[in-house]
């Protein structure tokens, strides 16, 4: 049965806490009797069920009426929004009583601020000169000074770069946002990647992502572009698109309009036809403040809301649910096979005996510690060769795209072309340069966007599957090792026909900090499937960054180099027309390009490849920190085992009672998990 409401939804998250509450109280128990367990999974867990918001992004490119659209969905003109660029800030809708929003700064600040800051945000940096600016209050209507691009007759790239806050956090007391969704406001998409940075990190965390157009122009090639390689390219595959303002479109075009924008979209997420909408934003936020009915009917917007109803309740909601449920259950399978059932066997013993039996397991316990720091060291070098193969790989790439660079620049089509009138020639370089130096960034994104989809993934995959099947081994004799010492210790076998990669992966949901790396996605997919994944789309959004790491400095050190060299050439001054002129201008700008390219080439491959490998380590070592856990949960119960020894038989017979106790506990929460996720399913 799917969750029926987000009502319903509560009701199962608070069934869960309970049961996460109680999980804590079996583990303070047994901590109690003198081991050693690790309970911070469980806050961890407890915490991401309190905080977890539904994460809805709204994405588009500039004035496609994204501001408008989520003010539509609140009924409420919260967000400002003009028809000149707008939103400059990342802002978060979320529910609050009151009305307030907060302030977030930079962490640094950009090097060189707008001049258009407001007096009082500045006042508040200078206080803080140095350290990190902590966030303030602002009035929530004057929220347009500080989220809006100060001055839109600027460029908003520098706009919005030389602007010290990094968000606006905005508690709103919304019937929507009440149900734990958070809406995200996001500067408009531009063609210059460092525009959208800001946007990207949200990608991805988010759990529904809605794409606005606006109507006519539909599935524009750049909007297309960003579609495959940055959303998709995160995993999210199941996007809303919402073709804003249908009403500007006359009804009898509409229907057209519509077949067109089906087909393009639809290829482009796994919603279908149920994923697209078309809509009008202005007139459904008008349809709400004036309480029209009628009128709110046909602008296509509750119609969406009920689709990202549905859709964040029973397939965002469900899984989020289920990554709490599944490391809880694992983390109750743990408790219940490597400590009450080993415990209770061993107090089942004399203390000689014991301790005999400790002292005769205690090489194979020193052999799995051998072999542990055998799986560490093969991690590290094998990172260390990872790094390198990118590094090099990479740098072939760089050397392959410079080379194409010349033929590219040569076909590009300009719209801005130099002229001889002298009146006009700077206003006109100065757009061809932006335009030329724009389209030579792209292309390079572009082209290292299509390998790190091919050629990277294709040598992270083969790399990491090959570490896979050589640390499996390792691991293999690791965990027969730690199996043979705890039978010799307690005399309970506990057969197991799961490789040692799975028992890492359940040692790690299980009693080491899972967090936010390891959720359902690992579960799931496994330890190297997620590194394959995560190193990936990490690429994808640290690409333009290493590539183009000289903009936007560098972007005016190249056109400086341009114009003095042609200045030098003295071809400004001869009157030989425009288009000769410009294919000039456009050749230097090309040339000192490529330089730019050359000089950052070494940098950027080491820094890239530097990247990937730590975030693929960072999935690794998990493994190590999983043996590690397993070594000391052993230590820990050796302790309390010797603790023990004094003890007499009538205390050990209350432990066992209170082992036994425990037991029957775990049973029951682990039955209303299993209830809850069957319910769901
Ligand atoms: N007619 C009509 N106008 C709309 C609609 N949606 C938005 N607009 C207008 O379009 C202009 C831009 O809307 P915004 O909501 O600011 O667009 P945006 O995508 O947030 O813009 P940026 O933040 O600059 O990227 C505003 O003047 C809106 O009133 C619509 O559905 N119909
Ligand atoms: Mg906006």
């Amino acid at each position: 049965m799917p969750i029926t409401s987000y009502d319903d939804m509560k009701e199962k998250k608070g069934e869960i806490l309970r049961s996460l509450i109680n999980l804590a109280k079996v583990v303070d128990s047994l901590n109690d009797m003198g081991l050693a367990i690790n309970g911070e999974a469980l806050l961890d867990l407890k915490n991401k069920l309190d905080n977890d918001n539904f994460k809805v992004l709204v994405i588009g490119e500039f004035k496609n009426g994204k501001s408008t659209f989520i003010n539509s969905l609140m009924g409420e003109k919260v967000l400002p929004a003009y028809s000149t660029p707008c939103t400059a800030v990342i802002n978060e809708v979320i529910y609050g009583k009151e009305k307030r929003a907060t302030l977030y700064f930079k962490n640094p600040l950009p090097k060189e601020m707008s001049s258009d800051i407001q007096p009082s945000a500045m006042r508040h940096i200078k206080n803080h000169e140095n350290h990190e600016i902590p966030p303030i209050m602002v009035d929530v209507d004057d929220l347009v000074d500080y989220v809006a691009i100060p001055d839109p007759t600027k460029d908003q790239a520098d706009s919005i770069k030389e602007l010290p806050y990094s968000k606006v956090v905005l508690e709103y007391p919304i019937e929507l946002c009440h149900d734990g969704i958070e809406i995200i406001d996001s500067p408009g998409l531009n063609e210059s990647g460092t525009r959208t940075k800001v946007t990207e990190e949200y990608l991805n965390h988010a759990d529904a992502i809605v794409f606005v157009f606006r109507c006519p122009k539909i599935a524009g090639a750049s909007e297309m572009d960003y579609i495959t390689d940055q959303i998709h390219a995160r995993g999210h595959n199941d996007i809303f698109f919402v073709c804003n303002a249908i009403n500007q479109v006359s009804e009898d075009e509409q229907d057209r309009l519509i077949k067109f924008g089906n087909k393009k979209l639809m290829p482009l997420t796994t919603l279908g036809e149920q994923g697209i909408f078309y809509v009008n934003a202005l007139g459904a936020l008008n349809a709400k403040k004036n309480k029209d009915n009628e009128a709110l009917v046909h602008t296509g917007i509750p119609e969406f809301e009920n689709a990202l109803s549905d859709y964040l309740r029973n397939n965002k909601g469900k899984a989020k649910l289920l990554q709490i449920i599944t490391p809880g259950k694992a983390f109750i399978e743990n408790l219940r096979t490597q400590y009450i059932k080993s415990y209770i066997a061993s107090l089942n013993q004399s203390v000689e005996e014991l301790e005999n039996r400790i002292r005769n397991a205690m090489p194979q316990l020193n052999s799995a510690k051998e072999r542990k720091e055998i799986v560490a060291g093969k991690i590290d070098l094998a990172m260390q060769n990872l790094q390198n193969q990118i590094r090099v790989l990479m740098d072939a790439q760089f050397g392959a795209i410079i080379g194409k660079i010349p033929d590219f620049v040569d076909d590009m089509d300009l719209d801005n072309h130099m002229t001889a009138n002298p009146f006009k020639q700077k206003s006109k370089r100065e757009a061809l340069e932006k335009e030329v130096i724009a389209k030579m960034e792209q292309f390079v994104q572009k082209e290292m966007g299509t390998w790190i989809k091919t050629d990277l993934q294709e040598t992270l995959d083969v790399f990491i599957d090959k570490l896979e099947n050589d640390l499996g081994t390792d691991i293999d004799v690791f965990y027969n090792k730690l199996d043979e010492f705890r039978c010799e210790v307690s005399g309970v076998k506990t057969l197991r026909n799961i490789s040692g990669f799975e028992r890492v992966s359940g040692t790690i949901l299980g009693t080491i900090v899972g967090g936010p790396m390891y959720g359902a996605l690992g579960a799931s997919l496994g330890l190297g499937e997620m590194a394959k994944r995560s190193a990936v789309t990490l690429g994808a959004s640290f690409t333009a960054g290493a590539v183009l790491a000289f903009t936007p400095l560098g972007a005016a050190a190249i056109t400086t180099a341009a114009t003095a060299a042609i200045l030098g050439a003295g071809a400004l001054q001869l009157v030989t027309g425009g288009s000769s002129l410009t294919k000039k201008y456009k050749n230097q700008l090309k040339n000192s390009f490529i330089d730019k390219l050359k000089e950052s080439r070494e940098e950027a491959c080491k820094n890239y490849a530097a990247n990937i490998a730590n975030d693929v380590n960072e999935k690794f070592d998990l493994v190590n920190k999983a043996l590690d856990n397993e070594i000391e949960m052993e230590n820990s119960k050796i302790a309390a085992l010797k603790n023990d020894r004094d003890k007499n038989s009538d205390k050990r017979e209350k432990m066992l009672v209170l082992l036994q106790q425990c037991e029957h506990e775990l049973d029951l929460i682990e039955g209303t998990l299993t209830n809850i996720s069957n319910s769901i399913a």
